[in-house]
């Protein structure tokens, strides 16, 4: 029955179970993120490094070349055999990484999500991001008032089916453009994370709705391919883009104009929770499981007051 079950999971090795031996006096935690070299993870990576060696540990970052969980997984198996007493990792997959995360768990190490979660809350110690769904809403209400009461169709681009993250912004946006009858809510279209991708839906969009009067970029990748897209169709400003983080292009695509709005993220706070989070639970100390990070929209007009949020391409 329940009861029983209970029981089981308090021992090691079992299904679901907790999970092994932890050493609180390991100083070694690994990072992974999501893409290598992408301003949103280096931008907790900085933070994460900051962090860790103000508290004298040891962090190893890795991360897949793209944003892809066949790599992740590879150099999460390399890094569970160099034993870490922490993993924080942004799994690219919400359930292809459930598997060796749950067996990194159960060699005593530590997990803490940072931005991406498993769809499994029980694999993980504690999980830091951003409310994706409220990011999401956000994005939509930038947009209706960029439009200003303009009737017209409207197109969400989310990434790969099964990131957390802009499943979730989808979703949010999808949510709160459906409260506005004078907007066309079209299906949202999946990029698999390639700008290139994103670009050409936005033209055939454009080309089968010229009714198109806003896009929703669910990253910083769907939103730099849409502004593309946009800016070779003449459309720049015409079409209210609306994109997600705020990399240094999209922050200068802001300034001039090729986008007009971005849902800004903190992934400084990420990055140093992370590692707190991390140390913590080492040493056996309790964590809260889910934490919320704010976001911001940005426009051109408070930019210049809110550079705190801009993100950096190298620490
Ligand atoms: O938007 C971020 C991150 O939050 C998301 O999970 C994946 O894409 C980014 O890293 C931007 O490239």
């Amino acid at each position: 029955g329940a009861a029983a079950l209970l029981l089981a999971g308090c021992g090691s090795g079992q299904i679901g179970g907790t999970g092994g031996q932890t050493d609180p006096n390991n100083k070694n935690l690994a990072l992974i993120t999501g893409q290598r070299g992408e301003p949103f993870y280096v931008s907790i990576e900085c933070a994460a490094q900051q962090e860790a060696a103000a508290q004298g540990y040891q962090l190893n970052v890795q991360a897949p070349e793209k944003f892809e969980q066949a790599e992740q997984s590879q150099i999460l198996g390399g890094i569970v055999s160099s034993k870490p007493g922490s993993v924080i990792i942004a799994p690219t997959d919400d359930k292809a990484l459930a598997a060796p995360l749950q067996q990194a768990k159960g060699n005593g190490i530590q997990v803490v999500e940072v931005d991406t979660a498993l769809e499994d809350r029980s694999v993980a110690v504690t999980s830091l991001s951003s409310d994706n769904y409220a990011g999401g809403q956000l994005a939509a209400q930038t947009l209706v008032q960029l439009l200003g009461g303009k009737p017209g169709s409207v197109l969400a681009l989310n990434t790969k089916a099964g990131t957390s993250t802009t499943d979730e912004r989808a979703k949010g946006f999808e949510d709160e453009v459906k409260k506005h009858p004078n907007l066309k809510l079209l299906p949202t279209q999946y990029t698999e994370n390639e700008p290139a991708t994103a670009a050409q839906i936005v033209s055939s969009t454009l080309a089968a709705n010229p009714d198109l009067v806003g896009v929703f970029g669910t990253n910083l990748n769907t939103g730099e391919g849409a502004g593309t897209a946009l800016s070779n169709a003449g459309k720049s400003g015409q079409v209210q883009l609306v994109g997600f983080d705020a990399s240094p292009k999209q922050v200068d695509d802001l300034r001039n104009g090729r986008v007009q709005a971005l849902i800004a993220q903190n992934p400084g706070k990420i990055g140093q929770e992370g590692v707190k989070r991390a140390i913590a639970a080492i040493k056996g100390q309790p964590v809260e499981r889910e934490t919320k990070t704010e976001m911001i929209s940005l426009t051109r007009d408070n930019m210049d007051q809110q550079a705190q949020y801009f993100y950096k391409s190298q620490c």
